[in-house]
């Protein structure tokens, strides 16, 4: 029987999702502790940062996009089921059926045909569908991905997508007859081939404003930031935005020109569209000054009460409860040689039993025996507490229990 009190949980056998059931088999992959993670819908909690950040951003789109009467343009979707089907995750945004992007390693698979949303990029193509030309999609996204202080399995996306007709994107003439969104051409590394130059640098140029504008509105208009070019399956050209925190160059978003494949396989002829998908919590951090990421998901008064007030548009900067002592811990073991190995089962079992004291986790080593042929591997575990201080023998209790685990669940031995 299914666990019902919690919105999603597995039994060995189906995989309960907000109220849907899947049938497990060999491709699933999630755990009990990713599960967890589903339904707490930190950007719709009241006065979480990230439900701030959330509607900063949709008011600035709001003011931004306004109709001939004066309303606003976007649509807003925030509360889309995230388990979603292959197809709406990869096919139909075009991503190869070889795509790295798909492994298993780096997806958590519900079974072969469905999957945690790895992007809010996964709802383009229903909404597009729906008739939908300017909206928002804001939600939850899984992927198994490293664990450092910007990076966690599971955080939040706000995509935007807008669709112009010719008419949007040259204003109202009276010889509309002269402007033209198609040409048939070749396509560049700058251009498809079925825009014509002139509209896809007009498309580039409302996006391109329109996300600086973004980050002048939020972090002020000292804030360095730069464009890199990109790449991604659904838009071309492509570009990220880097936006230096702490002396570093963070990605805050990916963006682009939208495949007109993808408008024409949702049955839109006439539009040309541009695309972003950004990253809430790194927004956030940049904001407030939030210093890791797993702190959005603290329950702790010292970090909520921080974030108590109606207006999201009011300044405040975070201010650490403390930074507790680091505990590093090594761990060696020799890969089975019967058995398939991932890294990432590794990071997941260290998730799950660990929770979140690991703050951490490196493979600082390989090696492979010369005679015995086997390949043996280091991690460094770097344990920390967020609210308090953890002695070494707390932590050795956890170690142990990490590397009895990995040796009865992944058939590694232990050095
Ligand atoms: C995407 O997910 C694309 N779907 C974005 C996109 C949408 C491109 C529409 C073009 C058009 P990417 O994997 O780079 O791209 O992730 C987008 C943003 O999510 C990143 O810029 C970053 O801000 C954030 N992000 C990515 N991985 C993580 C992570 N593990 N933890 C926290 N934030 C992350
Ligand atoms: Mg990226």
């Amino acid at each position: 029987r299914l666990m019902s009190t919690k919105a999603a949980s597995t039994n060995g056998t189906k995989v309960d999702v907000l109220g849907r059931e899947y049938v497990v088999d060999p491709m699933t992959n999630v755990t009990p502790h990713l599960l967890s993670h589903v339904g707490r819908d930190l950007h719709l909690q009241p006065r979480h940062p990230l439900r701030h950040v959330a509607q900063r951003v949709t008011q600035y789109m709001y003011d931004r996009y306004l109709s001939p009467r004066g309303n606003p343009l976007f649509s807003v979707h925030s509360q889309l089921h995230p388990a979603v089907t292959t197809h709406q995750n990869f096919d139909s945004l075009l991503i190869p059926k070889d795509h790295v992007s798909r492994k298993k390693s780096d997806n958590f698979y519900i079974n072969e045909g469905h999957l945690l949303r790895a992007h809010t990029s996964a709802h383009q193509g229903e909404l597009i569908s729906m008739g939908f030309d300017n909206f928002l999609v804001i939600g939850d996204v899984y992927r198994r991905d490293e664990i450092d202080a910007s990076h966690y399995p599971v955080f939040h996306q706000l995509e935007g997508m807008r669709l112009c007709t010719v008419k949007e994107v040259y204003g109202a003439h009276q010889n509309m007859d002269e402007y033209c969104l198609f040409e048939s051409g070749e396509r560049t590394d700058k251009l498809q081939g079925v825009h014509s130059g002139e509209s896809a640098r007009r498309m580039e140029a409302d996006l391109k404003s329109c996300l600086l504008g973004l980050a002048t509105t939020l972090f002020g208009k000292e804030a360095e930031v730069r464009w890199v070019d990109a790449y991604f399956p659904f838009t071309h050209p492509s570009w990220e935005l880097e936006v230096l925190l702490n002396g570093e160059w963070v990605e805050v978003l990916g963006c682009g020109i939208v495949e007109q494949e993808i408008l024409l396989n949702a049955g839109v002829e006439d539009k040309i569209g541009w695309a972003f998908g950004l990253g809430l919590e790194r927004w956030a951090m940049k904001l407030y000054g939030i210093p890791d990421i797993r702190l959005f998901w603290s329950t702790d008064s010292g970090f909520l009460s921080q974030f108590e007030f109606d207006d999201p548009a009011t300044k405040v900067t975070y201010k650490s409860v403390s930074k507790y002592k680091q505990c590093i811990n090594d761990i060696s073991f020799w890969l089975p040689k019967d058995m398939e190995y991932e890294a990432a089962d590794f990071y997941d079992l260290v998730r799950t039993v660990g929770g979140p004291l690991v703050e951490q986790v490196n493979l600082v080593d390989t090696f492979t025996h010369p005679k015995k042929g086997l390949t043996s591997h280091c991690y460094r575990l770097v344990y920390r507490h967020m609210e308090r201080v953890l002695t070494q023998k707390e932590v050795n209790v956890v170690h142990k229990r990490i590397e009895e685990t990995a040796a009865s669940s992944l058939g590694v031995s232990i050095r």
